[in-house]
């Protein structure tokens, strides 16, 4: 029985890897740098996601290169939800580590968990034009609960 448990994590890592290869390829003018934790002072501009089991509304966001957004994410699910920022290799890296140990405590500046019913903010600075994702890491969210945002150059 564990050595079948084991073999499963080791299909599952590779499945990973394989979506991982696949998401290079098809940003390959991906910028590296999705951005930094942004000054709360210097917003200019709100934009509310709703969380649902599991779903993102809007999925895709455009903003532009440079600018500071406050993100509300309002969970109206019935399940906790965060919302993560970044390259599809650190989501993917962030959610299979969830997925190995779910019960590992995890926090990041580029993250905000939300509660069923409540909201939450994360204020991020967008550095260069390109595309950056979010996700909700969590186990068995993470495959259908993905965005984009464009962000478009100066
Ligand atoms: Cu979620």
């Amino acid at each position: 029985m564990k050595k079948i448990f084991i073999a499963s994590v080791l299909a599952l890592g590779l499945i990973q890897v394989g979506t991982t290869a696949q998401a290079y390829q098809d940003n390959e003018e991906e910028s590296a740098a999705a951005g930094q934790l942004g000054d709360p002072g210097k917003v200019s501009r709100t934009i509310e996601i709703i969380m649902v089991d599991n779903r993102f509304k809007p999925d895709e966001i455009e903003v532009k290169q440079g600018e500071t957004v406050k993100f509300v994410l309002r969970n109206t699910g019935k399940k906790k939800h965060e919302m993560m920022i970044g390259s599809m290799a650190q989501l993917d890296k962030h959610a299979k580590m969830l997925k190995q140990y779910p019960d590992m405590e995890h926090s990041d500046s580029s993250m905000v968990s939300v509660d069923p019913g409540k909201s939450g903010e994360l204020v991020w600075q967008f550095a260069e034009a390109g595309t950056v994702n979010f996700a909700c890491p969590l186990p068995g969210h993470y495959k259908g609960m993905h965005g984009r945002i464009i962000i478009e150059a100066k």
